[in-house]
């Protein structure tokens, strides 16, 4: 018995080591557009919206992404841009517009709030981005895969309690998760790890060794790109063309 224990324990602690930390990025490894390619954007895809519309690999299998540009202060990359679908619009899924800031302010990087100030002021209903559904995630793993963003602020928050219940900016709660498995600590998010005090949810594109593009509790002082979403608007009808 006490032979089992032993080895058990040291079974355990052999699971527990921790990876190095910093990590590096991915490799990137082969099957994704590169520069000069042709990047399909899922608000391109035909049939629009759905979750059939687009296809990435699922949350931690294999990556078929450009590797993130940004982690380390240099640049946001633009350049996968699409025009605007109309005023401040650059994609649309399910009903609910999209602007990616770095498309319309050249890269600018925000506190949280400040990112919530950025979307307030593109006008009423919109936010920063609140995924709601494997779908709606799926959409955004696109557009921070595609665009090669190395993080995003979303509205989700701890900041209106003292007990870390999270979130979304219209005080609805997270249904739908997708934490990361690993973090600064090499623990499963949320972990807290900054000074007990990571209350603002962002997206992190790969930033861990083996994490994917998933949630991460963050300390609100950082600055980040951001999505803003607006959910009370209906899919802009495209301009008439003539002639
Ligand atoms: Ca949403
Ligand atoms: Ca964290």
């Amino acid at each position: 018995m006490k032979v089992a224990v032993v080895l058990l324990s040291c079974l355990a602690f052999a699971a527990s080591s921790r990876r190095p930390y910093p990590s590096r990025y991915p490799s990137s490894g082969g099957g994704f557009p590169g520069r000069g390619s042709v990047i399909v954007f899922p608000d391109e895809v035909k049939g629009g919206g759905g979750s059939g519309g687009h296809v990435h690999p699922g949350v931690g299998v294999g990556n078929i992404y450009p590797p993130p540009v940004g982690h380390g202060g240099e640049p946001l990359v633009t350049s996968h841009c699409p025009r605007a679908i109309s005023k401040d619009v650059h994609g649309t899924f399910l009903g609910h517009n999209y602007h990616f800031s770095w498309c319309a302010d050249g890269g600018q990087r925000y506190t949280w709030e400040a990112a919530r100030d950025y979307c307030t002021r593109l006008g009423p209903g919109w936010y920063p981005v609140a995924i709601e559904s494997r779908d709606e995630d799926n959409y955004i793993i696109d557009i921070v895969g595609s665009h090669q963003s190395p993080w995003i602020w979303t509205g989700g928050n701890t900041l209106s309690n003292t007990n870390y219940v999270w979130q979304w900016l219209d005080g609805s709660s997270l249904i739908y998760t997708n934490w990361g498995q690993t973090g600064s600590l090499d623990r499963p998010q949320p972990d807290n790890a900054e000074n007990n005090n990571e209350r603002c949810l962002a997206i992190l594109n790969q930033f861990y060794a083996g994490d994917f593009i998933t949630f991460h509790d963050i300390g609100c002082h950082h600055t980040k790109p951001t999505i803003c979403e607006n959910s009370n608007v209906q899919v802009p009808v495209p301009v008439p063309q003539y002639g």
